[in-house]
């Protein structure tokens, strides 16, 4: 379903894109995954952050501390084949793990300009939003409770244009994994 998040600005977003057993089965083999806490330098200081993350396939520096990929695996590269028959090809992927409401992710918007980013989301329910303005003083224009097994595509003008984030909340003590993989218009690797 294409849905419009401010004028002239969509993304598609599918629910069960993977039915509820088949999400079961991939949250609990992703969760299960060795990773580290996300670690971010803003203003020459380190921050750890409270969600854990792997980079899969190619290295994507977002940021100073961003971390090395890690090889596919045949988990990662079924993932990517089915994600693949909706978003066209991707280069590489992100798994993340917030083990609960307290962690989430600030105002951002994906840096290297994917030509799509396509993230699946697994286990507890966060609210997603888009938002104008710059990252100290963004207003939301836009927000969508992502579900066990759905997948959203955010093509490169809406990634462009708004940021967006996955804010904390009291409501949700369960862990989520999310899964983003994109299309680069260029090697990630370039600063
Ligand atoms: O976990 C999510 O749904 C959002 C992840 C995100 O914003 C990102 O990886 O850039």
């Amino acid at each position: 379903m294409e849905i419009e998040i401010a004028p002239g600005f969509s993304v598609t977003y599918i629910e069960g894109f993977y039915e509820p057993r088949e999400a079961d089965d991939l949250f609990h083999a992703l969760v299960g995954l060795e990773m580290t806490h996300e670690e971010v330098r803003m203003r020459g200081r380190l921050y750890r952050c409270r969600r854990k993350t792997l980079p899969v396939g190619v290295d994507y520096n977002y940021n100073p501390a961003s971390k090395s990929a890690s090889e596919w695996t045949p988990l990662m590269l079924d993932i990517k084949t089915r994600v693949e028959s909706v978003a066209g090809p991707l280069d590489g992927g992100l798994v993340q793990l917030y083990p609960d409401g307290n962690a989430g992710i600030g105002w951002h918007e994906d840096k290297h300009k994917p030509e799509v980013v396509a993230s699946l989301s697994l286990g507890a329910e966060r609210d997603f939003v888009f938002g104008v303005g710059p990252t100290n003083k963004c207003t939301e224009v836009w927000r969508r409770r992502l579900t066990h097994g759905s997948l959203i595509l955010v093509p490169s003008q809406t990634n462009e244009a708004f940021k967006h984030r996955l804010p904390p909340t009291k409501r949700v003590n369960q862990p989520r994994v999310n899964v983003t993989l994109r299309r680069f218009t260029r090697q990630p690797g370039t600063r």
